[in-house]
């Protein structure tokens, strides 16, 4: 009997364990255990990380594990390239779920980077009020520009970052376009830092700006190595049943 593992800790990710319970099929869903409370799924969890490569390859050794899928964060770049490493040293079959890349629609004005750095010189010397969308892990990169308000969001209450000027709210996804227009308006924000998540759970920001006539700076991906990937839940259970990626 095939023994899945599926890393998680995303949208899509929940919505596969749903199907994957809904089959039967031995499954575990796994978490970094960033969050204090992540969301309840319908398959067993483990959470914390596996202590590099080597430790993800002894897991799926001993585990027994027969199928990897990757449905971690298009930014989540580290567990991502361990996950090609480890299935290729433990000799198990890998497959990632990535929702595709968000493209600037006729109303954007979208300001590429590639990494926060780039955000920060992005937003300029001139104070300006910022609604930095980015979580709590990547905030440090924006100390060297003080003179802005920024606007941020986590998923839990943390210390507040050594930001002089920010004003924080703890909130988790998904967002609607109504918050999030009033969150924008309430606070007066000029522009908005994303990173390039993809799917739905974070893009009411987007739609947001747009009718605002906010510009948006949107940090690309970072770079993963190549490995088999699909944009659907019904692209990976159709691997499960017959070993290769279809369109479906
Ligand atoms: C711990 C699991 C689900 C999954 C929900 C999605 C949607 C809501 C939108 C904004 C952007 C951000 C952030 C975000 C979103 C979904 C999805 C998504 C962005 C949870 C979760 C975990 C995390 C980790 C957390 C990061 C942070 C990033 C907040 C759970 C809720 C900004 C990414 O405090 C910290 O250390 C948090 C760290 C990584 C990025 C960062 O650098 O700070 N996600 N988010 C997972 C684990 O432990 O393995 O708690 O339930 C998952 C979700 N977050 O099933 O409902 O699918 O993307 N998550 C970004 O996209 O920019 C918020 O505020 O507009
Ligand atoms: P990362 O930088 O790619 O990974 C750093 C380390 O965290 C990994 O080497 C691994 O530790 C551990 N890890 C990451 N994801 C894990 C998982 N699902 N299960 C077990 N260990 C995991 O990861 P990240 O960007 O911090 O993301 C962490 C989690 O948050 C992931 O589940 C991701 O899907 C979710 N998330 C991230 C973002 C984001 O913006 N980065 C957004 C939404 C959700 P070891 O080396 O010890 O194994």
């Amino acid at each position: 009997m095939r023994h899945i593992l599926l890393l998680g800790g995303t949208t899509e990710a929940s919505m596969l364990a749903t199907a994957l319970a809904e089959r039967g099929e031995r499954a575990v869903l796994s978490y970094a255990g960033r969050t204090e409370a992540p969301r309840a799924q319908a398959i067993p969890t483990r959470i914390g990380g596996f202590g590099g490569v080597q430790g993800l390859a002894d897991h799926l050794r001993r585990g027994g594990v027969t199928h990897l899928v990757d449905a971690t964060h298009p930014f989540a770049a580290r567990i991502s390239a361990n996950a090609i490493a480890a299935a290729d040293l433990a000799g198990v079959k890998l497959l990632a779920l990535t929702r595709p890349a968000w493209e600037a629609c006729p109303g954007d004005h979208w300001i590429r980077v590639a990494d926060t750095k780039g955000a920060v010189a992005a937003l300029g010397m001139d104070p300006i009020r910022v609604f930095l969308a980015l979580g709590r892990q990547t905030i440090g990169d924006f100390a060297e520009a003080p003179q802005h308000f920024y606007l941020l969001r986590f998923v839990d209450a943390a210390m507040p970052p050594a930001l002089p000027r920010h004003h924080l709210v703890v909130d988790r996804g998904p967002f609607s376009l109504a918050g999030e227009l009033a969150l924008l308006r309430e606070h007066r924000i000029e522009v908005i830092v994303a990173k390039n998540a993809g799917g739905a759970g974070a893009r009411a920001k987007l739609d947001a700006a747009r009718e605002l006539g906010l510009p948006v700076v949107m940090i690309d991906r970072p770079f993963i190595p190549d490995r088999p990937q699909v944009g659907r839940v019904a692209q990976v259970l159709d691997w499960l049943d017959h070993g290769v990626v279809r369109g479906v």
